[in-house]
Parts: structure tokens; C-alpha cells; sequence
């Protein structure tokens, strides 16, 4: 038996292998970093984690998937996304690095802006999705998905001769969403809350410290991150942190506060990707429906410019779609659905998918054959038990 035929060159693990998955706790260690709010996540009952960018993200609590759903549309949660770590870039070349990874122009990106940019490689293959933030002309923060990106800075300024200086500085976002945030944050920092607009961010005091609030967020609901800050100067970060956490739940009593995390049912439907399971360095930007950060007229360079033109000139194979399929209420997808057409062809594959209590059907996102991505076709999704069940094609975000 040759390695190579062990290994494939992609991850092959399909459906099939979901039924042998047995409950086996993850083995914790210092690579596996915790947060300044681990301690109160657990002390609030958190039953699963996963791990993304080397440290911890809560992914359930006491209630299930649903009725986290429907608190989140209707009151506010508090979540440890801390693993939005930061790449902070500085310098006097800080600008023209940040622009030489993305096909997003940031010519006109004021300060107090944050801007959702794709990164890619030279092959216009996504290498991340991160949410950018300019602190200053010489200075930005990258929010990064799951994928080491500081290194690809450090590779990239080095190999140009760039100078700047990159870290990854410690802060940890922590968000508060759902209709009530605004109230909620307005009650612990004050009326300047309601003017921060969607991708804005200020600063604000906490305690003597300067944190940086931004409204913006994983879910399709109103809300706010807080890009924690510890200050070693006034208190530890751990001890700073779970002050920050235990005023923001003091206060948010009175708004029928709850721990949460990002939401799979509210992220699905609407439309936001994780990367790493929706898409991959396998897929361009254009696929990803982010061509609007790809404009033509954008004529700054960056890697995976040529690429990404040719691309843009010859068409895309596939691109990213919402799914609503038939029946029994499906579970968090664990490893990918794939989807087939009316003759048996794969034409995709769901790797987000749960069931959706309002749309009262299965939803998912998937990228889709160009031959098949029109809105209505129907397409076949085989679960585990081996059914195919019907699906249509629908847009993204899923309809309201
Ligand atoms: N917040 C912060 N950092 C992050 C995320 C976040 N890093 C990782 C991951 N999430 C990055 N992915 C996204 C995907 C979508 C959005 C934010 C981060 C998003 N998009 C809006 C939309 O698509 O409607 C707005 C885009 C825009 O107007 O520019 O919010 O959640 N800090």
C-alpha cells in the first residue's frame, strides 16, 4: 500500500465516516489557547468548543441550536470570539502591504473604518476572509478567519523589504449581538454607542483603559464587537477581561442577556461564510460572490492580480448558493452533504447545513456547477442514511 493512496491529496473523509463518530473530548493543551473569557464561557455551562486560529471558540451552551436561534433575533448575546485574533501591521509601509494582499482598494478607507476584504494567494486561491480595521494611516489590524495570515504578512514583507512590523497583539473580540446590543452597551458606555454606523468603529473607556468598539458581527442581527484590550498596567488581561464580561452580564440582565456564539441557522441564512469549511484556497474570490471587493477599476497591485483578471475574464465554474431541502430536520453538518443533479452528477456539496425553525425546512450553502446555480433548480442532497432529498437552489442571504 503506498502512502500516496492513504493520503489522497485532498481531505476525502465523506458521510459515510459521520457514523462511526463517536464522543471523544478534545485533548486540551497550551496550543490550544484559551481566552480572557474561557473562565466565564465554562462557568456559564459551555458543552462544546471548536478551535479556530489555535484558540478555543464556544460553539454550544445549555440551549440548543434553535432556541439560541430565537433568542438571538429577539434579545442579546454575549460571545467569545476571541479567536478573531488580530494581525496588526504598523510602519511606514504598513498601507502598501495590507494593499499588496487584497484586490479591495483601501486608497479611500478612512480611519475608524473597517472593511471586509478577500485575501488570496497567486493563484487568486482564498487564503482568508478577514475583516480589516484602520487605526491609522500607518496602522491596521486584520480580524482574521482560520488561517495563519501573520505569517503570510511576515512572508510577504520580507521577501519585499517592507518595513514594518507585524504582531499579533492581545486583544480578543468579544461580541455582543441581537436587536437589544445597542441598549445594552449604550447602558455601560453611554449615548456615543447609537452613532458608531455598521463597519464604524470608536474608542471608548472602560475603567481607565481605551477599548475599541466597532459595530459589526458574525450574525445577520444588529450588534457590536468589542476588540478587547488587556492592560497589564491596571489589572492582568484575564482579571480586566472578566470585569468587562461580568459588567456587560450585570447589565444585561435587564435585556434577558444570554451566552451565545456564532449561530449556524443565523449564519446560513445570511450568507456568511466560514472559511476553511464553505470555501478554501481551492476556491477564487469570484466563486465566493466577492467579486464587488474586485473591481477592475481597482488598478492597485496585489498578489493574484494576473490570476484573478484572467479568471474574471474567462469565468467562474461554480459559485456559492443557499440550498432549501426536504426532510426530517437535519443536524449540524459534521463533514460535507454532496449535492447532485437530476442525472446523478455532482455538482456540490454542502458543508454548512442545519435545519431552519422558521423557514421550516433544511437550509445550506454550497458552491454550485455553473450548469446548475440558476435560483429554482432543483438539485438532490444524499445524507448519511443513504435518502437523497430534493433541494432548490435559492439566493443568497436566504429570503426574510
Ligand atoms: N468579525 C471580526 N472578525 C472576523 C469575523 C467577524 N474574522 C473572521 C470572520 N468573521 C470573517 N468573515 C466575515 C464574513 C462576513 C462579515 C464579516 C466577517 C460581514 N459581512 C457583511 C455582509 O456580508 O453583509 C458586511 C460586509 C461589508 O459591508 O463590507 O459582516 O465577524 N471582527
Amino acid at each position: 500500500l503506498k502512502i500516496a493512496t492513504l493520503c489522497g491529496g485532498k481531505n476525502r473523509m465523506s458521510g459515510e465516516n459521520l457514523i462511526h463518530q463517536k464522543n471523544i473530548k478534545l485533548n486540551m493543551s497550551r496550543r490550544i489557547r484559551r481566552t480572557p473569557f474561557t473562565n466565564k464561557v465554562e462557568e456559564c455551562g459551555v458543552s462544546d468548543f471548536t478551535v479556530v486560529n489555535h484558540m478555543l471558540l464556544p460553539k454550544g451552551f445549555k440551549n440548543s441550536v434553535e432556541e439560541d436561534y430565537w433568542h438571538l433575533r429577539k434579545e442579546v448575546q454575549v460571545w467569545d470570539v476571541s479567536c478573531q485574533r488580530q494581525v496588526q501591521i504598523s510602519g511606514p509601509d504598513a498601507a502598501k502591504l495590507v494593499q499588496k494582499m487584497t484586490p479591495r482598494s483601501i486608497k479611500k478607507m478612512e480611519t475608524g473604518k473597517c472593511f471586509y476584504i478577500p485575501i488570496i494567494d497567486e493563484t487568486a486561491g482564498m487564503i482568508n476572509d478577514p475583516v480589516l480595521l484602520k487605526l491609522d494611516d500607518d496602522m491596521f489590524w486584520i480580524s482574521i478567519a482560520d488561517s495563519d495570515i501573520l505569517l503570510w504578512a511576515k512572508g510577504i514583507a520580507l521577501g519585499s523589504g517592507y518595513n514594518v512590523e507585524i504582531v499579533e497583539p492581545d486583544v480578543y473580540p468579544l461580541a455582543i449581538q441581537g436587536p437589544k446590543s445597542e441598549d445594552l452597551l449604550v447602558s455601560i458606555f453611554g449615548e456615543d454607542i447609537k452613532k458608531l454606523k455598521f463597519f464604524n468603529f470608536k474608542v471608548f473607556d472602560f475603567l481607565g483603559t481605551k477599548q475599541i468598539i466597532a459595530r459589526s458581527g458574525y450574525s445577520k442581527q444588529d450588534g457590536f464587537e468589542i476588540y478587547f484590550k488587556g492592560f497589564e498596567t491596571h489589572f492582568n488581561e484575564i482579571e480586566l477581561g472578566e470585569k468587562l464580561w461580568d459588567i456587560i452580564w450585570d447589565n444585561g440582565k435587564k435585556f434577558n442577556i444570554s451566552p451565545g456564539c456564532p449561530n449556524l441557522i443565523d449564519r446560513i441564512e445570511a450568507g456568511l461564510m466560514s472559511y476553511g469549511n464553505d470555501f478554501t484556497r481551492e476556491n477564487n474570490p469570484l466563486e465566493c460572490n466577492l467579486e464587488k471587493y474586485c473591481k477592475q477599476e481597482d488598478d492597485h497591485d496585489f498578489i493574484g492580480k494576473d490570476a484573478l483578471r484572467k479568471i474574471q475574464s474567462e469565468g467562474i465554474k461554480q459559485q456559492m448558493r443557499g440550498i432549501i431541502f426536504d426532510g426530517e430536520p437535519c443536524k449540524p453538518t459534521g463533514v460535507p452533504l454532496p449535492v447532485y443533479s437530476k442525472n446523478n452528477k455532482k455538482i456540490g456539496q454542502i458543508a454548512s447545513g442545519i435545519y431552519s425553525p422558521r423557514i421550516k425546512k433544511n437550509i445550506g450553502l454550497s458552491m454550485i456547477n455553473r450548469d446548475f446555480w440558476d435560483l429554482g433548480n432543483e438539485v438532490f442532497i444524499n445524507t448519511f442514511n443513504g435518502k437523497n432529498r430534493k433541494g432548490i437552489i435559492t439566493s443568497l442571504p436566504f429570503p426574510d
